[in-house]
C-alpha cells in the first residue's frame, strides 16, 4: 500500500524547520529583501542546526538525512524565505557531485571540513553564453603535470560572492561536445575573481555573482569521476537537486495560499468576507489542489531516489509542476488581494517576484518538458530504472 502519512522522525524534521522558517526566517526576510542584503547570521544559524548540510552522510560526520527529508526541509525553507532558503540549499547542489564522484579519501576531507566548519560551496556551472546549453560552455581546464588550470568564467552563481569553495565544470576536451566536460573542486585563492552581485526581482537575499578563474591551478585529486565524464555528473546532480527545488517551490506556494485565505477571511466587500464569493473559492481551491499535487509528485521524486531508483523523468515532473504552481499560485493570491496585492506591505507581493526564478533556475519550465519529452520517447526512464554512476 502507498503510505501518503508522515512517519515521527520526519514529522520531527518538519517541525524543525519550520521552526527555523517560523522563528529565524520570517522575523528578517523582509529586510534582507528590500536592500538585498546578506543574511549571514541566519545563514550561520542554519550550519549550526544541520539543515544546511542534512544530504552529507553520517559516516563523513553530517547529518546523513535522505532526499526525503531534504524536501520536508525545503519546503519548509520556501515557505520562510526562499531567497535566504536558495542560500541554504546551495551546499546540497554544490555538492551533490563530490557525494556522486569524489574519491573516499576526497570526500572525507572535504565533508569533514564542511561539516566541522561553516564553509559555503557554489556550483559552477552556467556561463554567459552556456545556460540551457550546458556542452557550449567555453571555461576550460588545462592539465598541467599534476595539476589542472582552470580558465574561464561562471555566472548566476549562488552564494558566489561568500563561497570557500566551488563545484567547477570545465572543457578538458573542447573538441568533444558534452563528452569533453570534467567536474572540479575548486578552493577559493586570489587567481579567483567575484564581480557583479546580481540586482534581482525576487530572492534578493541570496548572493548571486559572476566567478572568474584567471589561471586558477588544483591538485588533479580535485577532479570529481573521470576525466570528460562531468556532463553526466551535472545531469545525475540535477535529478538528485530538483526534488528540492521542486519542494521550496511548494514551499512558496502555500505561504502565498495561507496569506490569501486569510485574507479572503478579512476582507470584505458586497457586504461579505471575499471568502464567500464563489470567485474566490475558485482561486483558493483551484491552488489548493495545485499545490498538492506538487507536493506529491516531489515526495515521489525523492522516495524514488531514496529507493536507488533513476528520477530524471519524476524529478523533472516535480520541478516543472512545482514552480509552474507557485507562479500561478503567487499570481492569484495576489488577485486575491485586489490592488493592496500590488503593494510592498502586503507579503504576496514578495512571494510572486520570488516564485518566477523557480521556473527559471536548475534548468527552465521549457527544459523540463524536453527532459520529460526524452525520457519518454527513449524509455528511458519508464521502469524508473536502477541509478546510473559516472
Ligand atoms: N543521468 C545520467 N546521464 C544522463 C542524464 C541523467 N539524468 N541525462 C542525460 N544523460 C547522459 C545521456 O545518457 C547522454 O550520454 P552519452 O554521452 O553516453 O550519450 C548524455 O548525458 C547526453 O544526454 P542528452 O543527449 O539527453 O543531452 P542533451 O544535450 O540532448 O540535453 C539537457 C541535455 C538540455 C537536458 C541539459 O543540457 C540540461 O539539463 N540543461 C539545463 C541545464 C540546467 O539545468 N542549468 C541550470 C544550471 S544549475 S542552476
Amino acid at each position: 500500500m502507498v503510505d501518503f502519512t508522515l512517519n515521527d522522525e520526519q514529522k520531527a524534521i518538519r517541525d524543525m524547520a519550520h521552526d527555523f522558517a517560523e522563528n529565524v526566517m520570517r522575523p528578517v526576510a523582509w529586510e534582507h529583501d528590500v536592500d538585498g542584503t546578506w543574511p549571514e547570521d541566519v545563514l550561520r544559524q542554519a550550519w549550526e542546526l544541520g539543515i544546511m548540510n542534512s544530504h552529507v552522510p553520517d559516516a563523513y560526520g553530517g547529518p546523513g538525512m535522505d532526499y526525503m527529508a531534504g524536501t520536508l526541509i525545503e519546503e519548509e525553507l520556501g515557505w520562510g524565505c526562499s531567497g535566504i532558503g536558495t542560500s541554504i540549499a546551495a551546499n546540497g547542489l554544490a555538492t551533490a557531485p563530490i557525494a556522486l564522484g569524489g574519491t573516499e579519501e576526497f570526500k572525507r576531507e572535504f565533508f569533514g571540513d564542511i561539516t566541522s566548519n561553516y564553509r559555503l560551496v557554489s556550483f559552477c556551472l552556467t556561463e554567459p553564453g552556456a545556460g540551457s546549453d550546458v556542452a557550449g560552455m567555453r571555461t576550460t581546464a588545462t592539465k598541467v603535470g599534476d595539476e589542472y588550470v582552470l580558465n574561464g568564467s561562471k555566472c548566476f552563481i549562488t552564494n558566489g560572492g561568500y563561497a570557500d569553495y566551488f563545484t567547477v565544470y570545465a572543457k578538458t576536451d573542447p573538441e568533444a561536445g558534452h563528452r569533453g566536460i570534467s567536474a572540479f573542486v575548486v578552493p577559493k585563492d586570489d587567481t579567483i575573481t567575484v564581480d557583479k552581485k546580481e540586482d534581482k526581482m525576487g530572492q534578493r537575499a541570496s548572493n548571486t555573482a559572476t566567478i572568474t578563474f584567471n589561471d586558477t591551478r588544483v591538485p588533479a585529486a580535485n577532479l570529481l569521476g573521470e576525466e570528460n565524464k562531468g556532463f553526466k555528473l551535472a545531469m545525475m546532480t540535477l535529478d538528485r537537486t530538483r526534488p528540492g527545488v521542486a519542494a521550496m517551490a511548494t514551499g512558496i506556494a502555500r505561504a502565498a495560499f495561507e496569506a490569501a485565505t486569510e485574507y479572503s477571511k478579512e476582507r470584505v466587500q458586497f457586504g461579505v468576507p471575499i471568502a464567500m464569493h464563489q470567485a474566490i473559492q475558485f482561486l483558493i481551491a483551484d491552488m489548493a489542489t495545485k499545490i498538492e499535487a506538487s507536493r506529491l509528485l516531489t515526495w515521489q521524486s525523492a522516495a524514488l531516489l531514496d529507493a536507488g531508483m533513476r528520477n530524471t523523468l519524476q524529478s523533472s515532473h516535480a520541478k516543472r509542476f512545482a514552480a509552474d504552481t507557485a507562479m500561478e499560485v503567487t499570481t492569484d493570491a495576489v488577485q486575491v488581494h485586489g490592488g493592496y496585492g500590488f503593494i510592498k506591505e502586503y507579503k504576496v507581493e514578495k512571494y510572486m517576484r520570488d516564485a518566477k526564478i523557480m521556473q527559471l533556475y536548475e534548468g527552465t519550465a521549457q527544459i523540463q518538458r524536453l527532459v520529460i519529452a526524452k525520457e519518454i520517447l527513449l524509455g528511458r526512464n519508464v521502469e524508473a530504472a536502477a541509478v546510473t554512476t559516472v
